[in-house]
Parts: C-alpha cells; sequence; structure tokens
C-alpha cells in the first residue's frame, strides 16, 4: 500500500482493503503507516477496510488456502466507484498509475485491463470450459488478475456476480480462483496493458527486467514467510529492503556485506547446470559460493535499481512518525 501510495499521481487516493481476518493490530499498524506517508506525501488518503469473512460464497477451489481471492470478484457490489485498480497484496507498486490513463482511454468498454500472463497466455490454457466456447475464443489473451483495472459500472451491467454463481454451480475445479473465472466469464472484453504494471517473479528466479515495473511475488512461499528458510533470496532482500525504507522494522534485512549465503541453487540452463555439476564436486567450493553470491546479488540490484531508484528519491526527504 504504501508503494501504491508514492505511485499515485491523484492528490486524493482512497483504499479499500479486502479484510478476510486481519488482526486488529495489524490494522492499525497498516492506518498508521499509511496515513504517515500520505501526510509526508502531502497526498488525501481514506482507507476503508472492508469485511469479507462473512461473505457467503458457494463451494468453490481455494487458492493458497483461501477464499479471499475470490473477494474481486464481488468488489462491483461492495464498492459504489465507477472503477477501481485492484491490487494484490503481494505486489510492490513502482509504476505510476497515471501510465495506465491512456490504455483506459483507448478501451472505455472493457470490462478488466490487465497484464498478459507470460505462462499462460491465452484462456484454453487455464479454462476448464474450453470445450462449451467458440474454438476461435481459445486463443484470447490470458490476464494475471493480480493487478486489474476494473470497470465496476460496466461489471454492475454485465451482471457478473450472477454469472459467477452460475459458473460456481457446475463444481469445476478452478485452478486459478478468480482468474481462472474472470478470464472465462469476461472474455473478448478484457483489454492487455503494458506488461511492466504486472512482473511475475517466483522464489528460486532471476530478474532480467531493465525498466521501472510493479513486482509481483507469486507462487504460495511469498517472501515475508517466517517459515521460509531461505532468507537470502534475492525476492526476501527485495521485500524486506523496500518494507525497511517505508520505515517497518524488518529484523531479516541486513546490508550486503553481512550476508551469508544458504541458497538451494536452481538453475534452468544446461550451462549453469554444468556449472553446479563441477563446483559442487567439492573442489570447487569457493567458486561455487562465489557464483551463487553473484547471482543473488545481481538479480536483487537489478531488481532493487528498477524498482526503489525513483522512490528513494522521495523517501529521504520524508521523516516517519
Ligand atoms: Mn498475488
Amino acid at each position: 500500500m504504501c508503494s501504491a501510495l508514492l505511485c499515485a499521481d491523484d492528490r486524493e487516493v482512497k483504499f479499500y482493503v479486502i479484510d478476510d481476518g486481519i488482526q486488529e493490530l495489524t490494522r492499525e499498524m497498516i492506518s498508521v503507516r499509511v496515513r504517515s506517508l500520505a501526510k509526508a506525501l502531502c497526498l488525501d488518503v481514506q482507507l476503508k477496510f472492508i469485511d469479507f469473512s462473512s461473505h457467503v460464497l458457494p463451494p468453490l477451489t481455494p487458492l493458497h488456502g483461501t477464499l479471499t481471492a475470490y473477494a474481486r470478484i464481488f468488489l462491483p457490489s461492495l464498492l459504489t466507484e465507477d472503477s477501481v485498480f485492484y491490487v494484490d497484496a503481494d505486489i510492490i507498486c513502482n509504476r505510476r498509475f497515471s501510465l495506465f490513463e491512456e490504455t483506459i482511454e483507448k478501451q472505455p468498454k472493457a470490462l478488466l485491463i490487465g497484464c498478459q500472463d507470460p505462462k499462460l497466455k491465452i484462456l484454453k490454457n487455464d479454462c476448464p470450459w474450453a470445450k462449451e466456447i467458440d474454438v476461435g475464443d481459445h486463443e484470447l489473451p490470458y490476464v494475471n488478475t493480480g493487478f486489474l483495472y476494473m470497470n465496476l459500472k460496466n461489471l454492475r451491467l454485465f451482471g457478473l456476480e450472477g454469472k459467477f454463481y452460475d459458473l460456481a454451480k457446475d463444481g469445476k475445479q478452478m485452478r486459478f480462483a478468480d482468474q481462472t473465472a474472470l478470464n472465462f466469464l469476461c472474455r473478448g472484453q478484457i483489454a492487455l496493458a503494458e506488461p511492466e504494471f504486472n512482473i511475475l517473479w517466483s522464489l528460486g528466479q532471476g530478474f532480467d527486467k531493465e525498466s521501472i515495473c510493479n513486482i509481483h511475488f507469486v507462487g504460495s512461499v511469498k517472501p515475508w514467510d517466517p517459515a521460509l528458510k531461505r532468507d537470502r533470496l534475492p525476492q526476501v532482500l527485495l521485500f524486506h529492503s523496500t518494507a525497511h525504507s517505508f520505515g517497518f522494522e524488518s529484523t531479516k534485512f541486513t546490508n550486503w556485506d553481512e550476508t551469508r549465503i544458504h541458497f538451494v541453487f536452481r538453475s534452468r540452463t544446461l550451462l549453469r547446470m554444468l556449472f553446479y555439476k563441477i563446483a559442487s564436486s567439492g573442489k570447487f567450493k569457493k567458486w561455487q559460493l562465489r557464483y551463487k553470491k553473484w547471482m543473488i546479488m545481481k538479480s536483487y540490484t537489478k531488481a532493487y535499481k528498477n524498482s526503489l531508484i525513483e522512490r528513494t528519491k522521495v523517501l529521504r526527504q520524508i521523516d516517519f512518525c
């Protein structure tokens, strides 16, 4: 939320937090942090927690153990606004929201605007109802629903919730929860935005993006997960250093100099596999460690540069209370 605030261009920002059982203390902490940052940035911020825990849902496939992901499908009735940016809690925003405006203007009728999912790409790759639709629709772009512009006005007219309830009745497994449902239901009425608004970065992956982008920590294990043993992964470092820069106390964040690496090496390319084979033979332990450190450092610094470079300029002037 703090990172999203820094990417806002309007003086007035309204946040709605989908609350599916956030603890009172955490809610307070979120309010204090967001309000103090807004004050420092001279922004007028409103913050509301929407209780989703009492929402009655049909039997659904959970995502990462909860049904909260489906909440965005109900935003047309939970909110009164005409449109909203939906942003997952596992995203660090770096890209100004105003850069999205041109896309919205070009696609006034679209129900949703999102970024194409780099892995799934087209509808047929995640569509349990593929047999019931036109073959032509199989090739429609498939978006990741972590970052979405939702035209709530049009979605109300479209009757999204009613359509979703009908869909849930057939009991088919929705592999990616709301994402599976939204891509199917809104097919043909989803527009694409620049991929930089939602760059997926899962644990174990390197980072090679050159431009300022929103970073989405996908996967069931998140960089802040206390159960995560590998706490020197670039994603973990980026998350904690970002939290640190916003004034959150972060026990895990340390400087590079202090970093000791215990990192399960993962690689896809043959060359790296070969290198690993040689390096793990014991003779080359020193090189193996250096190589790992270099890999982590490269990914982390690249992600850090591409994400915080603009923000740190602002943060230096902020005195957190
Ligand atoms: Mn997510």
